[in-house]
């Protein structure tokens, strides 16, 4: 036990997360301790909160980690000393999935993400000399200091130099899922109508990016006419409240069909629904979570005769050391302007921070931990 942070620590639905002391563990040789200056806040914290992921608890949660390395082990050459760096989740880099550069489908995801402990089982974090879970996507960093690793760490850029920390944040988790899903999972091609149900973190960075990719027409579908009017600032042409016929309207919009759907809600009947949108070779991709037993129903002549594509999508296929600094030159160029989705709150104003989340007020609430500079 080498250093002493403050983190926020999660014990279940029924409490508040509570600030206390807890020490972190040596640095093994390929770990890097990272002062945190600010952290995202997403709704798989919350998850985990209310026993819905099996991430065991009390925990130190927080996977959207920006800050500055202050130690590296002897391995690590991801970043020195002093480097601003963002984080994202863990890998374990030699399964098939991370030698095919897909390291968001890695074999030992659970293990290296969601243990609460290193990958080897050993703790990482300490509360009053005994183990406290940590390690969570490889980092815990609703916190002051969190020990993360090699494969889970990236040098922000300096061209990014002028842009603070607090903003690039959460970068690593739903933004690059949503990005992810249009151009890399779905590869989305210039011209084509896309429709993303649900306008949250994760819609609204695949909406960024369909605009980017030169997508149309590009359609938002949420319950909230507020979102649906900041999506069409992102770049969706056309909103449709979900409350209206949905169907109706796209057919309208879109006669030969969707190119691709995109659903981030998880609810059945909208994916089935979606489906049917599909044109010929259209593509739907998944990222919402549904219920652990939920199944799904398609017409086999629709899927086959017209080969169409449901696609599983997990983290957008990112391969976080090249992606990730791709969105942040699109943000630079004004083309991803994320923060328009971001509020920021006090480490010491949590809970109030995931209330906010909680009631759709702020889209992407960030913790500022301690100053940049
Ligand atoms: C994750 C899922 C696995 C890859 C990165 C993103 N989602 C977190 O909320
Ligand atoms: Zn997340």
């Amino acid at each position: 036990m080498t250093l002493q942070s403050r983190a926020a620590i999660c014990s279940g639905p029924e409490a508040p997360f509570e600030i206390a002391p807890v020490a972190l563990d040596a640095l093994r040789p390929d770990e890097l301790r990272v002062r945190i200056v600010a952290c995202g806040i997403c709704h798989t914290d919350l998850a985990v909160r209310d026993r819905q992921l099996p991430v065991p608890v009390p925990v130190v949660l927080g996977h959207e980690g920006a800050g500055i390395v202050e130690a590296v082990g002897a391995d690590v050459t991801a970043a020195k000393v002093g480097d601003r760096v963002v984080m994202s989740f863990n890998s374990c880099g030699h399964c098939p999935s991370c030698a095919d550069h897909a390291p968001t489908y890695c074999y030992d995801f659970f293990p290296e993400n969601w243990s609460g402990t290193r990958a080897d089982g050993s703790p990482t974090l300490f509360r009053d000399g005994e183990p406290l879970n940590g390690n969570f996507f490889g980092q815990s960093s609703f916190a002051t200091h969190a020990i993360a690793h090699q494969r889970n760490v990236v040098k922000v850029p300096e061209t990014m130099d002028d842009v603070p920390l607090d903003i690039l944040a959460p970068i690593g988790c739903g933004l690059m899922t949503g990005a992810g899903a249009v151009l890399r999972s779905m590869q989305v091609r210039a011209g084509l109508p896309l429709a993303v149900w649900g306008a949250g973190t994760v819609g609204m960075a695949a909406i960024m990016a369909a605009r980017i990719a030169g997508a149309g027409p590009i359609i938002a579908i949420d319950l909230h006419d507020s979102r649906l009017d900041l999506a069409r600032e992102l770049g969706a042409t056309h909103t449709i409240n979900g409350r209206e016929d949905v169907a109706a309207k796209i057919r309208e919009l879109c006669p030969a069909g969707l190119g691709y759907a995109f659903d981030t809600t998880g609810v059945n009947r909208l994916i089935e629904g979606a489906f049917n949108l599909l044109a010929p070779k259209g593509v739907i991709g998944l990222v919402g979570a549904s219920a652990p037993d939920a199944e799904l129903t398609f017409n086999e002549s629709a899927l086959m005769g017209g080969g169409r594509r449901v696609m599983g999508i997990l983290g957008g296929d990112s391969d976080i050391v090249t992606f990730l600094p791709e969105l942040m030159e699109h943000y630079r160029a004004g083309r991803f302007p994320f923060d328009r989705l971001i509020g920021h709150f006090a480490f010491e104003d949590i809970n109030a921070a995931i209330a906010a989340s909680e009631s759709g007020a702020v889209i992407k609430p960030v913790l500022r931990i301690s100053p940049e500079g």
